[in-house]
């Protein structure tokens, strides 16, 4: 084989490299020579050089990510294991030493395993989803050579929402003024809450709070449990009401406190002479049509 990397000159004896030589494919050759006079017979004599290839960082490391799952869950807490970083350089002593770190800013850290070269990406603080949705990790692996090589791979990490945000109504309470004579059957105006969670963890369905005596103002009135559309069943006189109240409730299951809580909004009703122009909005209310 090393025929094919080293020539013998037989006149001097040199030792001449003649194909590029790699310390990773054999660092080290046994060349057996011989060596004879012109005599007749000719002696012989033999000896064993031994060739050793130097290492030159002539390798970046290599980084290999498995996943464990690209979506983890908003709710992990601090310590969760993300994904296993291997790494490994094909160069001998400090040229195949590595020096592994994330070089993104990421709420997420490498921890050393028990095994060299093998570590685990976990996270170091708490998770808000709704704070930011996507990380990117970007694990930056160094070599100690001279000059040192380097390789970077990146990790993509979806967070996975959890009802974690209750519904919240921009005022609460509400005041709302409301002009007499009122079309009965018509939308009279709207609630709208708003929930910082996604998909099935931000729909809120409205429900008014109802009174068992069936005079009270909540009989006459109705609300579109999806929209928070309110609308009175009757037309209301200044002369007869000047103000009423009631509750508008949402119910919402928060993992945060593991329980179902009943979020709620006070709204008061200002019933005003037909004089003034139509309904008049304290806060920023949208009007439904
Ligand atoms: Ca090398
Ligand atoms: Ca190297
Ligand atoms: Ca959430
Ligand atoms: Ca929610």
């Amino acid at each position: 084989m090393f025929h094919d990397i080293f020539e013998l000159d037989n006149i001097t004896g040199d030792i001449r490299v003649k194909s590029a030589v790699d310390y990773e494919e054999n660092d080290v050759y046994k060349l057996d020579i011989e060596a004879s006079d012109k005599g007749t017979p000719p002696l012989t004599g033999e000896c064993r050089v031994i060739i050793k290839i130097k290492d030159l960082n002539d390798n970046p490391p290599e980084i290999d990510i498995t996943s464990l799952s690209n979506v983890v869950s908003e709710d992990s807490k601090p310590g969760t294991m993300i994904s296993l970083i291997s790494v490994r350089d094909k160069d001998a002593g400090d040229n195949g030493k590595i020096i592994v770190r994330i070089a993104s800013n990421v709420p997420f850290e490498l921890k050393p395993s028990y095994k060299e070269n093998i570590y685990s990406v976990v996270s170091k603080t708490f998770l808000d989803r709704e704070e930011v949705s996507n990380y990117e990790i970007t694990i930056l692996a160094s070599d100690r050579g001279e000059p040192s090589l380097s390789a970077s791979a990146t990790l993509r990490i979806s967070l996975k929402d959890v009802n974690d945000n209750i519904p919240l109504f921009s005022h609460d309470p509400l005041f709302f003024y409301l002009s007499e004579n009122n079309d009965a059957g018509k939308s009279i105006f709207c609630v709208s809450a708003t929930d910082k969670d996604i998909d099935e963890n931000s729909i809120i369905s409205y429900h008014l709070v109802r009174e068992r005596n069936q005079n009270h103002i909540t009989s006459f009135l109705n609300i579109n449990s999806e929209t928070g559309e309110i609308s009175a069943l009757k037309s209301f006189d200044f002369e007869s009401v000047k103000t009423f109240q009631f509750t508008i409730v949402f119910d919402c299951l928060c993992e945060c406190i593991d329980r179902l809580i009943i979020c709620s909004l006070s709204c008061t009703i200002i019933v005003s002479k037909a004089i003034i122009h139509l309904s008049f909005f304290f806060f920023n209310l949208r009007i439904c049509r």
